[in-house]
């Protein structure tokens, strides 16, 4: 049987970098899309995977994109992000639409664009990268928990939509990982992003990686609907366990 091909988003670094090369040892031939092409072009050259431009905010790079792809048995939506931790008297417009863009529409595009590839395959699955904030608010998170919270609803519309299509629909919900996510929330401020991280053991990329992999490769008459993945050191968006 010829393998099967997965298109990653958001696969340069963190959680999409490290699905693609899961992926790829699960046996997938991976198509690997985001902005920074010279470090995607790295992870996607160690793997033996295609790199390709995508910027899933920009309907004209999301359409160059996915011109390219052509089969496509799964898709992992990972591209997205937090930007600042502005309460909502405090809001910047601009950055909520960046989120709302990245997030949301970003997957909308890109699903919608790739699904006819998906229901063609017979056997196709979406996997969303959601966080816990997409079902658990907290104070600062406004713009983000918004988005989240949006990313999540459309996710469990689709599945209802596919309903009786050849197409799995799954949302992995991750709690604190340590990867760009905070330095980028934090426009590069280090010693901000890392105390997001102090005194507990987050999760890795590689953690999520492992349950994209299992997810993708249940027989094709199972639905993983949904998984929240926290470390030990978190029992809640907010609540977390620091050591001294
Ligand atoms: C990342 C988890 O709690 O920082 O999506 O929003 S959190």
């Amino acid at each position: 049987m010829s393998r099967k091909t997965a298109v990653v988003t958001g696969a340069s670094s963190g959680i999409g970098a490290a699905a693609a090369r899961a992926l790829a040892e699960a046996g997938f031939d991976v198509v690997l899309g985001a902005r920074r092409t010279d470090r995607l072009a790295e992870v996607a050259a160690a793997i033996g995977g295609t790199a390709l431009p995508l910027d899933v905010t920009d309907e004209d790079s999301v359409n160059a994109f996915t011109e390219q792809v052509g089969r496509c048995d799964l898709l992992v939506n990972n591209a997205g992000g937090a930007l600042g931790l502005d309460s909502i008297a405090g809001a910047d417009l601009d950055l909520w639409q960046r989120m709302y863009d990245v997030n949301v529409l970003g997957t909308v595009r890109v699903t919608k664009a790739l699904l006819p590839n998906l229901v063609a395959s017979g056997d196709g699955q979406v996997v969303v990268i959601g966080s816990i904030a997409g079902h658990q608010p907290y104070p600062g998170g406004g713009g983000y928990n918004a988005a989240k919270h949006a990313e999540a609803a459309l996710t469990r519309v689709l599945r209802m939509e596919l309903l009786g299509e050849p197409v799995r629909v799954c949302e992995i919900d991750p709690g604190l990982v340590e990867t760009e996510f905070s330095l980028v929330r934090f426009e590069g401020d280090r010693e901000r992003a890392d105390a997001v991280y102090a005194g507990m053991t987050p999760l890795v990329a590689e953690d999520i990686a492992e349950t994209i992999a299992w997810v993708a490769t249940r027989p094709a008459h199972v639905n993983i609907d949904q998984i929240t993945i926290t470390p030990r050191d978190q029992a809640g968006a907010q609540l977390v366990h620091r050591r001294k």
